[in-house]
């Protein structure tokens, strides 16, 4: 019967350990039920109804009758094992049981299942009830064990007590596997078991607001983050929250001025639009979502199920809890307005030279207002360029390609700018008085891996920060794993994983990286995208991770597959300049916002940016570029991440169409790939995951003997509790310094101390309260 309890069917089933994909195993065994490919590509469970020489006679999919070789079958598990809630329990380890496993879950609604250390969340697209009060209790006294967001989290939290080590959390996948649902859940969790001092309800508070400026509409996910977040939440010696620091990543910037049919600019702007009150709406000159030219591009104003005016509350409420004052709050509003109508600024020309300058009419006039500046200082910016050739100031007027530009780029800096002073707002109140003291755990949500038709210097980022997560994630399970055996001197055969370092290596090798060579390219006046895709190609071309390819493209071999680039706006996108003029504008404004945001332009390069822009447009070497800068942040990051200890959630988008229950097989496959699941099951099954010195040991579970050890010595206390709990031989190793276990070894021993522990608790406060 397929109807065993998945919960209890496996239970301290120990299997013995069998080779990935062991077909001899399975001849011998002569299994009755195998998978076989169908046609349409998908992995069926077929039932062997005879076998004569190479071939097999299957039945499948009730009835059809097929004769196969024997060799395409793999074999399929025992159906005592149906649905086991960790991967690595599972005695064939092919894909389809893999898939197979975790679609035997999701179809009971268990999303969550184990791959050794790494917890796989499959996104249910609807509400299950596996979260509230309910659970967190349950699962802060470990009476439920099956995998969740809140059991990782509380791992975490146990382990940065108990280790005294700081840890991180890091999710990924791809666009609406359910990243940032996954990061809320495990604060949450953590805001419920060490809360207290009221700070968890500021922190938690920031993701309405992080979400209304930084999220948006996209094909993918209807709200789909358009930043990487890592937030990091400190606790105090006694355990409690105490406060939190949140770092932003590569907000998409141009997502203001242009978005594809169909997707939406930022929720905050629509949630202005339909939320603000009558008098704010006066005071801003704010029009109706169809009236600005910045929204109208994409056709879509609505999202199903989803109330802007409503959200715009949330958000504004949430202001107040992280404390933005309200004079902030309408100066922020009023940035956003500001937004939308330079979006209906237009230009008319006005020499015979194809010069513009900007219609004088209520958006150019808007502007000027909301910005708090002349609007002839902002005539001036958006159609005329200072520049400084040898020693002479010269005035350049635009053209109109050239003033649409500038104009967009002050649109884009002014809501990066806002992002950016909102993070930094955040960043004050939940720091505010607090200080550092104890430990923390970081929650890292950042945009998975994307392949695009077309690809342009977004997607070459947010792969790049991909390649170098995998490696973090690769380092952490494998690598250091391995070593750690070796230096140990323990018995374990080698297991060979994908390493990315030649991939990263294309990117990061200096002078003749792909990075390097971007930066180059991008100080050069005359350098253009065509003249960076051949160097390129010039000097990558013998790279077994590059390939060039025609025109300006070129393709990538990542870790997750190809991905080919067009290097069209790469340069552009890359020297992200905003030009003096534009500067000098903000810094003079009268509303308090603009000047904020000039001013920390200003001083992030060492030199003012005057010197920057060079005649033709070519970067100044004194600018840091936007690659540069977000190489410096992924560094940081990952230095970060290498401080503490990691625990890895991989979520799984099981369908495009955002519906409930329908589980695409060829999907999931590609993304436990890309995301290297399938490999940390075969490695982390074949080797020894929990380990601890023996003094430690020792100290833990000494008290536990029941007989006397002859000799104190840590050693032989441990492999008394060993024998003592019947550890079988082949379950754990004894290195020089360390026990290495097999995984769910510990579990048993931590178990019966915890309740050995309580009993004594027990004992103890009677003993008290007879005294007293
Ligand atoms: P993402 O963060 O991974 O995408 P989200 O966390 O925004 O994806 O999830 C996308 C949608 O999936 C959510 O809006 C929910 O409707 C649904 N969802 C995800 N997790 C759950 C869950 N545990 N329970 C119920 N529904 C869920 V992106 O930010 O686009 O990469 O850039
Ligand atoms: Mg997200």
């Amino acid at each position: 019967d397929k109807d065993v309890n998945p919960s209890t069917s496996h239970q301290n089933s120990i299997l013995p350990s069998r080779g990935w994909d062991d077909i001899s195993v399975y001849n011998a065994k002569k299994t009755q039920y195998a998978w076989f490919q169908a046609p349409d590509g998908n992995w069926e469970l077929a039932k062997i109804l005879s076998v004569s020489g190479t071939e097999s006679l299957i039945s499948y999919s009730e009835g059809k009758v097929l004769k196969v070789q024997s060799d395409s079958l793999l074999p399929a598990n025992p159906e005592i094992l149906d649905g086991v809630d960790d991967l690595m329990q599972l005695s064939y380890l092919s894909e389809p049981s893999v898939l197979y496993n975790l679609q035997y879950r999701y179809d009971r609604d268990l999303i969550y299942s184990k791959a050794g250390p790494v917890l796989v969340a499959i996104n249910p697209f609807k509400n299950i009830p596996l979260y509230g009060n309910d659970y967190v209790e349950a699962y802060k006294r470990k009476a439920i064990d099956s995998p969740h967001v809140y059991a990782i989290a509380d791992t975490a939290m146990r382990e940065m007590i108990r280790d005294e080590v700081n840890q991180s959390i890091v999710i990924s996948g791809e666009s609406g596997a359910g990243k940032t649902e996954t990061a809320k859940i495990a604060m949450q969790y953590l805001a419920a078991v060490r809360g207290g001092s009221g700070i968890e309800y500021e922190i938690l508070k920031t993701n309405p607001i992080l979400e209304g400026f930084g999220n948006a509409k996209t094909s993918r996910n209807d709200n789909s983050s358009r930043f990487g977040k890592l937030i990091e939440i400190h606790f105090s010696e006694t355990g409690k929250i105490s406060g939190a620091s949140i770092q932003t990543f590569l907000l998409e910037k141009s997502r203001v001025v242009q978005c594809t049919e169909g997707e939406r600019s930022y929720h905050s702007f629509y949630q202005l639009c339909a939320g603000a009150s009558p008098s704010l709406r006066e005071k801003l000159n704010l029009k109706s979502v169809h009236d600005y030219k910045y929204l109208q591009q994409s056709n879509c104003y609505t999202i199903p199920g989803v109330n802007d005016a409503e959200q715009f509350g949330i958000v504004m409420e949430a202001l107040d809890v992280v404390h933005v004052s309200k004079e902030d709050q309408e100066n922020l509003c009023a940035m956003l307005a500001a937004v939308l109508w330079l979006g209906n600024v237009t230009f008319a020309v006005v020499d015979n030279e194809n010069h513009v300058e900007p219609v004088i009419d209520e958006a150019l006039l808007s502007v000027a207002k909301l910005l708090g500046c002349e609007a002839e200082q902002l005539k001036l910016a958006l159609s005329t360029r200072k520049m400084t050739v040898g020693k002479e100031n010269i005035i350049q007027k635009l053209t109109l390609a050239q003033a649409n530009d500038s104009r967009d780029a002050l649109a884009k800096s002014i809501y990066s700018g806002l992002f950016d002073w909102l993070v930094e707002q955040i960043n004050k109140s939940l720091s505010a008085g607090k200080r550092r003291t104890g430990r923390s755990i970081s929650i890292l949500d950042i945009y998975g891996f994307e392949s695009f038709d077309v690809n342009s210097i977004e997607q070459f980022c947010i792969n790049y920060a991909n390649e170098r997560l995998q490696q973090h994630f690769n380092r952490h399970l494998f690598k250091l794993e391995q070593e750690e055996y070796i230096q140990d001197g323990i018995h374990w055969a080698k297991v060979d994983f994908e390493d990315n370092q030649d991939c990263l290596s294309l990117f990061e090798k200096k002078p003749l990286g792909l990075l390097s060579l971007l930066d180059e390219e991008s100080t050069f006046p005359n350098g253009t995208d065509l003249s960076f895709a051949n160097k390129l190609k010039q000097h990558l071309k013998s790279n077994p991770c590059f390939r060039g390819e025609r025109g300006k493209a070129f393709t990538v071999h990542h870790y997750a597959g190809e991905v080919t680039y067009d290097t069209t706006g790469f340069l552009e996108k890359n020297r992200d300049l905003l030009h003096l003029d534009s500067i000098q504008l903000l810094s003079s404004c009268k509303c308090k916002l603009p000047q904020i945001f000039a001013s920390n332009m200003r001083s992030q390069p060492e030199k003012p940016v005057v010197g920057s822009v060079t005649k033709s447009g070519g970067m100044d070497s004194q600018k840091l570029s936007a690659m540069s800068k977000f190489k410096g942040q992924l560094f940081q990051l990952i230095k970060c991440l290498g401080n503490t200890r990691s625990h890895f959630i991989r979520c799984i988008k099981p369908n495009n169409t955002h519906s409930p229950g329908i589980y695409n097989q060829g999907l999931v496959l590609q993304q436990l790939k890309c995301c290297g699941v399938l490999e940390v099951v075969r490695i982390s099954r074949s080797g020894f995951p929990t380990r601890m010195t023996h003094q430690k040991f020792a100290r833990r579970y000494g008290f536990l003997l029941l007989d006397h050890v002859a000799s104190r010595d840590p050693l032989s206390v441990s492999v008394a509790i060993l024998q003592q709990f019947g550890i079988l031989p082949e379950m754990y190793q004894v290195g020089y310094t360390k026990l290495f276990f097999r995984t769910g070894q510990i579990g048993k021993l931590e178990d019966t101390r915890n309740r050995t522990l309580n009993g004594i608790l027990r004992v103890q406060s009677c003993f008290r309260g007879h005294k007293a």
